[in-house]
């Protein structure tokens, strides 16, 4: 890990440098008001998005299975659309840069969260480690319950998206997606995939778990973007 961590940096800001028009014109970013999700969008619009209900504590929501890996077996592969394969182990993702993350948490049922502090490695320094392919345009996310969600290439590399792996100043517990998941404060929570054991680079756009059950593709919730 040593040789690429030294092309870090690099490796990410090129990448962003890649979608950052597309990523300045997501709806998040442009729209007037109200801006994204999370303290600092917030801006003393209104509290909640359109349908949402404040809720106190973290919901637990999935499909059921809630896997348990030890974290001497935990392994994050990113892979598909790039030049540099890579499988991270626990010890390669803690020596990575962390960042402290406070954001709201919208789940398309109906409940949102407001104000969760998570701890972990931002996205786009993660996928710039095995470097996107020129023509790599969407990412799927992989849990290891089997479940899939999918992302275009301009929303994931969004400074605030990342691969968590601490929550409310503690480890991210099992039953919200530990040892690690993936957080997307700008979108509904069914694109935060708990559990993450693979990133997967695409060259076209190909649907998730419940982009195939009819949720909104994109799944901006200030837009009421459900469509279920
Ligand atoms: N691997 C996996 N990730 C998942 C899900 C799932 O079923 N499996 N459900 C999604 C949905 S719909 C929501 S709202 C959030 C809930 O996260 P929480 O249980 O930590 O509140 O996880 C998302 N990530
Ligand atoms: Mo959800």
């Amino acid at each position: 890990m040593q040789a690429t961590l030294a092309g870090l940096e690099e490796g990410r800001r090129a990448l962003r440098a890649r979608f950052d028009v597309r990523m300045r014109a997501t709806p998040s970013l442009s729209d007037r008001t109200p801006l994204g999700s999370g303290p600092p969008n917030r801006h003393g619009m209104p509290r909640l998005p359109p349908g949402q209900g404040e809720q106190d504590e973290l919901p637990v929501l999935d499909l059921g299975d809630q896997p348990e890996t030890p974290l001497d077996r935990w392994t994050l592969a990113i892979d598909g659309a790039v030049e540099a394969p890579v499988t991270l182990s626990w010890a390669d993702l803690l020596a990575l840069p962390q960042v402290e993350l406070a954001a709201d948490f919208h789940c398309v049922t109906g409940w949102s969260m407001l104000d969760l502090t998570w701890r972990g490695v931002p996205l786009d320094a993660l996928l710039g480690l095995a470097r996107p392919a020129a023509d790599a345009t969407h990412l799927l996310v992989h849990g290891r319950d089997g479940y899939v969600t999918n992302l275009p290439l301009e929303e994931a590399l969004k400074a605030d998206v990342l691969v968590a792996h601490g929550l409310g100043g503690g480890p991210l517990p099992r039953e919200h997606g530990g040892p690690a998941r993936l957080v997307v404060p700008q979108l509904y929570g069914w694109k935060s995939a708990k559990w993450v054991s693979r990133l997967e680079l695409m060259t076209h756009d190909r649907r998730g778990y419940w982009e195939i059950r009819g949720y909104s593709n994109t799944g901006y919730p200030w837009r009421d973007d459900r469509e279920w």
